[in-house]
């Protein structure tokens, strides 16, 4: 098998979600808990995942704060596991530096961080390994930043936070070749500025970097459309099928099976399709 090309590829790329948060688990890092997870990503894997995105805390809007070592309790056990088991691609939902080192030590293939390495020692971290980094932008804090998120002009915002954070990425030794960029849907964001920046998500194209888009199961969704999260699927694939129309490259879901169809289709319109 050829080694995924997460940085250009020629196609999009789905990137399944892995929880293992407490709130997703019961027994802590125990040994259910890590065969749970590595049944949940082997069901992703054979759906058409590309890669396994594993997070140890969750950021979703008033989530509470996890310490260093709990985190890394949570996830470096599963990613053992992972690439023992199935050898198989692993992003790592991290904004913690000895977090992201562990796993860095572990093979991990990709550092996804929602804090665009603003923490502490991340920057270096992700600048002395070799490993491509997603920089997702948000406004405030996942406990704050639904508050009364406001912007001057919400895409000039995000495209200058991206700018400045390119820099200091350069300047801290990291290539451009090496950086995905994320808007980050629902974090600091009204819902107007949310479908605002899925329309013009396509101006953010000419950093030429990959776009990651993750809008699944979100209240983005859910608000809009009167639904509670476990009735979500219809409309993730509906916005996941207008993210790739808008460029992105890789989507990061829950229900990797259903968009794993809406990526068929889309190759087919734009590639045609191959048997028959
Ligand atoms: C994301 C993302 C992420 N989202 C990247 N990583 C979460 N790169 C975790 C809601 O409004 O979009 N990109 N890691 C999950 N965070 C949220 C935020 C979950 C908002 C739900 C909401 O419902």
């Amino acid at each position: 098998m050829t080694k995924l090309n997460l940085i250009n590829p020629e196609r999009p790329i789905l990137m399944g979600i892995l929880n293992v948060t407490p709130d997703s688990f019961s027994d802590g890092g125990q040994y259910s808990d890590i065969n749970l997870a590595l049944r949940h990503a082997e069901a992703m894997l054979n759906d058409g995942a590309d890669i396994i995105d594993i997070g140890g805390e969750s950021t979703r809007p008033g989530a509470p704060a996890v310490s260093v070592q709990d985190e890394i309790t949570r996830v470096i056990p599963v990613i053992k596991a992972l690439k023992k088991e199935f050898n198989c691609a692993i992003s790592l939902d991290t904004s913690k530096a000895d977090v992201m080192q562990s796993g860095i030590d572990e093979g991990v293939d990709l550092i996804n961080d929602v804090c665009a390495l603003s923490q502490p020692q991340a920057m270096e971290v992700v600048a002395q390994s070799k490993v491509p980094v997603c920089l997702m932008h948000m406004q405030g804090t996942p406990r704050t930043m639904q508050k009364n998120p406001t912007y001057n002009d919400l895409i000039q915002d995000i495209r200058d936070f991206f700018i400045d954070k390119i820099a200091a990425c350069k300047t801290a030794g990291i290539d451009e070749h090496r950086i995905i960029l994320d808007l980050g849907f629902g974090f600091g964001k009204t819902l107007a500025h949310n479908y605002q920046l899925l329309n013009e998500m396509d101006s953010f194209l000419n950093f030429n970097m990959p776009i990651l888009a993750g809008i699944s199961r979100k209240s983005m969704l859910g608000n809009l459309l009167d639904l509670p999260v476990e009735q979500r699927l219809n409309s993730s694939i509906v916005a996941a099928t207008l993210a790739l129309t808008k460029g992105a490259k890789i989507l990061r879901v829950h229900d990797v099976k259903e968009t794993k169809q809406a990526i068929t289709i889309f190759n087919a319109m734009n590639y045609g399709v191959d048997n028959g």
